[in-house]
């Protein structure tokens, strides 16, 4: 794929253009362009560049909704072809995903629940401004092995802890491995919380999400 026409997926993002967003992503399929190429080289820098003029106050808040638009009529294009991936492989392991409480950010994490799926992972969702008990709660229920929590904002990121917090009061944090994600989020404040692991965007989650698997495996394995 051409690079003006990541360049044209970024500006459809920064401009807030859910039907040029849409048609380029229709371009990029119809052209064989692997849909995750698109997403990271065209359509997140767009993300990054709002967020950038946005903390510079040179975007507002209707521009970043505008661009949350065009990026979700972009995804709709593109999360059936990332689906295609891996279908029909052997269950992975069973994931519970949502964004923390106090956070309705959820364009990421849905990302990662798309490749996670790709690649096996049986995942559930909770959507956005989760409280700790309901992921705790979901993870009982399922039996899950992992348990995924996206923060976007420096004020929510301190209640993925209180995700751990909620799984160990449950009695649950022995059985399930807990990884964070999200922008301000890093492998050093993953490990001050106690989480077994973070990733820095959605393809590395699939990866940290099979290591996981395969530590729980051997911890069962030597039990
Ligand atoms: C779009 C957007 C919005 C949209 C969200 C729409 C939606 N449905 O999701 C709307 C307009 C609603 C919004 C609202 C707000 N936002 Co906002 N938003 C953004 C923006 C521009 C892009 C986020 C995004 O979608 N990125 C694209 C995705 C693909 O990337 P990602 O989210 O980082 O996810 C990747 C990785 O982080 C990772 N990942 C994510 N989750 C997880 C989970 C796990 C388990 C793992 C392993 C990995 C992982 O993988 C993902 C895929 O690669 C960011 C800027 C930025 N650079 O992040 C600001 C930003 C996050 N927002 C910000 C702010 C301030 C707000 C508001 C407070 C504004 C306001 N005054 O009201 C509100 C908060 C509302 C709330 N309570 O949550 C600030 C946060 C500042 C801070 N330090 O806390 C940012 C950084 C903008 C800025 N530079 O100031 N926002």
């Amino acid at each position: 794929m051409p690079d003006n026409t990541f360049s044209a997926m970024r500006q459809s993002i920064v401009d807030g253009a859910p039907d040029t967003a849409a048609n380029l992503a229709q371009q990029a399929v119809a052209a064989g362009t692997s849909p995750l190429d698109a997403i990271n080289n065209g359509y997140v820098p767009g993300m990054h560049e709002v967020g950038e003029q946005f903390a510079k106050g040179q975007m507002f808040l209707p521009d970043m909704m505008a661009s949350a638009e065009a990026m979700r009529a972009a995804m709709a294009v593109l999360d059936p072809e990332l689906k295609k991936v891996g279908t029909e492989r052997p269950l992975s392991g069973v994931v519970v995903l949502g964004t923390t409480k106090g956070d309705i950010h959820e364009i990421g994490k849905i990302l990662v629940g798309t490749l996670l799926t790709a690649h096996g992972f049986r995942v559930h969702d909770l959507g956005v401004d989760v409280p700790g008990e309901k992921f705790a709660a979901k993870a009982r229920e399922l039996n899950a092995d992992i348990v995924g929590v996206s923060a976007l904002l420096t004020t929510t990121m301190r209640n993925q802890r209180g995700v751990i917090e909620a799984l160990e009061k449950a009695g649950l944090r022995s059985q399930v491995k807990i990884m964070v994600g999200g922008a301000p989020v890093s492998r050093r404040w993953a490990e001050e919380i106690g989480a077994d692991g973070y990733a820095k965007d959605a393809m590395s989650a699939v990866d940290l999400a099979r290591e996981l698997m395969q530590q729980k495996s051997a911890i069962a394995e030597h039990a």
